[in-house]
């Protein structure tokens, strides 16, 4: 074989690998939450459901993760239950008396959301029951709901339109739901996005 075809093939092989590791970081955009249980002593049980928006989860392919400041204490997947989505948690420390936050990343938007509530950690805490589940809350950014009633319909188009033609302040809401193609301001190309998303979904 000659030098001119091993360089060819040494390049390709390149490529390849490459489009894969781009595939995978693809694949794997979701967050890198991880926790070692052998690393605490300690342990505290939840039976936790998520409400987003007001609105139970209708996926379950997020990922629901516990943190003390910035080190994530427990991890867990929602799994059906009496239709909805509930997830058992057992959350890891050292030390009581330690507050921890909570995070869902949701798949559907690719969002991580901040959730309200927080508890103290105590050893062997039971919090939330099967029939009657701790409830964490938080909002998610819906693309194109201009006015934030969880869906995108005719009346987020004629916000937009009334926010570009300047009868209506564009707000940070405005700003973040509205620009449809990332290009940090709204006008007449988002407002045909959000009616291409409405006509014929995305
Ligand atoms: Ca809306
Ligand atoms: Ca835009």
């Amino acid at each position: 074989m000659t030098t001119l075809k091993l360089n060819y093939l040494a390049g390709y092989k390149c490529k390849m690998i490459l489009l894969v590791l781009g595939l995978l970081s693809f694949v794997l955009a979701t967050p890198d939450w991880q926790v070692n249980p052998a690393e605490f002593e300690n342990t505290l049980n939840m039976v936790i459901r998520v409400e987003l928006n007001g609105q139970s989860l209708t996926e379950d392919e997020d990922i629901l993760a516990a943190f003390v400041d910035d080190e994530c204490r427990g991890i867990s997947f929602p799994f059906s239950f009496n239709d909805d989505f509930i997830f058992l948690m057992t959350v890891y420390a050292n030390t009581n008396g330690e507050t921890v936050t909570f995070q869902i990343y949701h798949l559907e938007t690719d969002q991580i959301v901040n959730l309200e509530e927080t508890i103290l950690f105590i050893e062997n805490d039971v919090h939330g029951q099967v029939d009657d589940p701790f409830v964490l809350h938080g909002s998610i950014l819906i693309p194109g709901d201009m006015n934030a009633d969880n869906s995108v319909d005719i009346l987020d188009v004629v916000e937009l339109v009334f926010v570009i033609l300047g009868e209506i302040q564009a707000s940070e809401h405005h700003l973040a739901v509205g620009d449809m193609n990332g290009d940090n301001s709204l006008d007449i190309i988002d407002v045909v996005v959000i009616l291409d998303l409405i006509l014929y979904g995305d």
